[in-house]
């Protein structure tokens, strides 16, 4: 059955940005327990970040799972990224994201691998970093594999990165690796900016779908927009999917309304 997680973020450098919680993962973790949520996808720093903080302790108390590790800061505060031109920066891109998958793998959580695709640009042509972004993904696929996790790769609209934009595209990426193991972030936001059916687009790729960013077509909390849910919810019952429908959305009026709105709607589509 499909499970409900909502954002927390600790990174400053991106407040503003489309997360529901800020500041403190204890609190975070209080809130989403108090509403009813299966669990939390976090967005770190670093891993150094939760030194101090008994992850494991605060979701046992409040019968969360992690669901999903945030790696976006890598591009964020550092500017890494997987298709960089420079083989040396790759390897930092690379390094940083085996960080947070050994974070989450204890607690078995994947990484999603979003912004830190990267983009094409002067430095490196389109095929060129589409290739550097496969060999990442490899490698990273079969580090998290062996910790027992999968890692998942999250196309982004076309603002964002130019390399995968669609579900298509995220599919095309995967197709030619060497490990199953990587699985799409299938972001509604993003996809109603790109897709031209959003349900179809889900139904075509199947079981290579790993996670959801639950989130409605202006990046506020699901509801508060214009995507119809009841065509997502069809379409991943149709798939089977049983991963996590993650609140990644702005905190808009508020964390805590964004919050709520956010488990109504998904009561309402995936509770039935
Ligand atoms: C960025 O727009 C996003 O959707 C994140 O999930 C990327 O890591
Ligand atoms: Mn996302």
């Amino acid at each position: 059955m499909i499970k409900s997680a909502v954002t927390i973020s600790v990174v400053e450098q991106i407040r503003g940005g489309p997360f529901v919680f800020w500041d403190n993962i204890a609190e975070g973790c209080r809130k989403a327990a108090e509403l009813g949520f299966d669990g939390v996808e976090l967005l770190v720093p670093g891993p150094e970040a939760l030194d101090g903080v008994d992850l494991e302790e605060l979701l046992e108390r409040h019968q969360l799972r992690l669901a999903a590790m945030g790696t976006g800061a890598g591009w964020v505060i550092h500017g890494l990224k997987l298709s960089d031109s420079d083989p040396a920066q790759r390897q930092r891109a690379r390094r940083f994201i085996r960080s947070i998958i050994e974070t989450g793998a204890p607690l078995g959580a994947p990484a999603v691998i979003g912004w830190m695709q990267g983009r094409s640009d002067p430095t490196v042509d389109r095929a060129s970093a589409i290739s550097h972004l496969r060999d990442g993904l490899n490698e990273l696929g079969g580090y998290a594999s062996e910790q027992g996790v999968p890692l998942l790769f999250e196309p982004l609209n076309r603002y964002e990165t130019n390399l995968a934009t669609t579900i298509f595209d995220g599919n095309a990426v995967l197709e030619c690796l060497d490990t199953d193991n990587v699985r799409l972030v299938a972001d509604l936001f993003h996809m109603n900016i790109e897709e031209s059916e959003p349900a179809a687009s889900i139904r075509s790729v199947r079981n290579r779908i790993g996670h959801v960013h639950f989130v409605d077509s202006n990046r506020q909390a699901a509801g508060r927009g214009h995507i119809d849910f009841e065509l997502i919810a069809g379409a991943l019952e149709e798939i089977g999917f049983d991963g996590y429908a993650s609140a990644e959305a702005l905190p808009i009026p508020d964390p805590d309304e964004a919050a709520r709105q956010t488990i109504d709607t998904f009561h309402r589509y995936f509770s039935v």
